[in-house]
């Protein structure tokens, strides 16, 4: 296993193909917090309590008080360095596709243009009863907020556990990642599923694998490299004097 970032700037600077798959590590160095580890949010808060749509229809008004805080720290949060560096790597790829799985909206502020957002988008909003969605960036929504058309019920438009995710979404992850030449696998600890298996997907098409992380995560072992540190210092140093 490979680790420094020299050889994997040289792939970069050869390819026409390129997939980056992003999780919440990514954003950890802007202030917002993961989902595992000693600090995760499902350290504290449960997530059969608060991120399923059986949650929902128990309790809307304690998803909502998750989702309003959430909102309301996220809106104070801006991109790093981590962010700026893909949506660098983008200009200079012929082919690239940001798949991030997490909902802040951040890599679009720091100006990723194809990004699939897998989990969805903690600013989207969908009505219940008539599905109509919108954007609502207030930070706080309120306890039961309402459709404006029909007077449903809003739940926050990410996907929850359980959930499908959106299959036009996930069918446009799958074909670039069965295409790409090179996957960067950034600030996930790949243990959530579908979006875990892409690296997979990447790996039996031929692809060169690199994960970028604080840790080892189980996807390590299908890595062809893996780089330990902080997404916000390794991938600026990465695309430094690229192309
Ligand atoms: C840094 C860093 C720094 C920190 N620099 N790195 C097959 C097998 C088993 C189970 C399933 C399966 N298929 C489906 C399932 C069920 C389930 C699942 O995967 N469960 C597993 C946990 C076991 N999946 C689903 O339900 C999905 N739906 C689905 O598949 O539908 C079909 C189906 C349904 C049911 C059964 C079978 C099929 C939907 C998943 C939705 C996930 N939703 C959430 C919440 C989104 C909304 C919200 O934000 O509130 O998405 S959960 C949460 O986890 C969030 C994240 O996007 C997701 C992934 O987390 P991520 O990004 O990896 O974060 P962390 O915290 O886990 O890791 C951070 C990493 O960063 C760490 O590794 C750190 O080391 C690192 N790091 N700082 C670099 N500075
Ligand atoms: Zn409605």
């Amino acid at each position: 296993m490979e680790t420094s970032i020299q050889p994997l700037r040289e792939a970069l600077r050869n390819a026409q193909r390129v997939v980056v798959l992003t999780g919440a590590g990514v954003s950890a160095e802007s202030g917002i917090p993961t989902f595992r580890g000693a600090e995760g949010l499902w350290k504290t808060y449960q997530a059969k309590d608060l991120a399923t749509p059986e949650a929902f229809v128990r309790d809307p008004e304690l998803v909502w008080e998750f989702y309003n805080w959430r909102r309301a720290l996220i809106g104070q949060k801006t991109c790093n360095p981590a962010h700026t560096a893909l949506a660098q790597l983008e200009n200079i790829i012929s082919e690239f596709t940001l798949i991030t799985q997490n909902v802040d909206g951040l890599h679009l502020l720091a100006g990723s243009r194809r990004v699939l957002e897998l989990h969805g988008n903690i600013w989207r909003v969908r009505c219940t009863r008539c599905g109509r969605e919108t954007m609502d960036r207030s930070p706080d929504m309120g306890k039961r907020p309402t459709c404006t058309v029909c007077g449903g019920l809003l739940r926050p438009g990410v996907v929850w556990f359980g959930e499908s995710l959106d299959p036009h979404i996930l069918h446009q992850a799958v074909e670039a990642a069965r295409s790409c030449q090179i996957m960067l696998v950034v600030g996930t600890s790949s243990v959530v599923q579908p979006a875990a298996s892409l690296a997979f997907t990447a790996k039996s098409g031929g692809a060169m694998l690199a994960e970028i992380n604080l840790e080892q995560t189980p996807n390590s072992d299908l890595m062809d490299r893996v780089l330990l540190g902080k997404a916000g210092e390794i991938l600026p140093r990465l695309v430094e004097g690229l192309p």
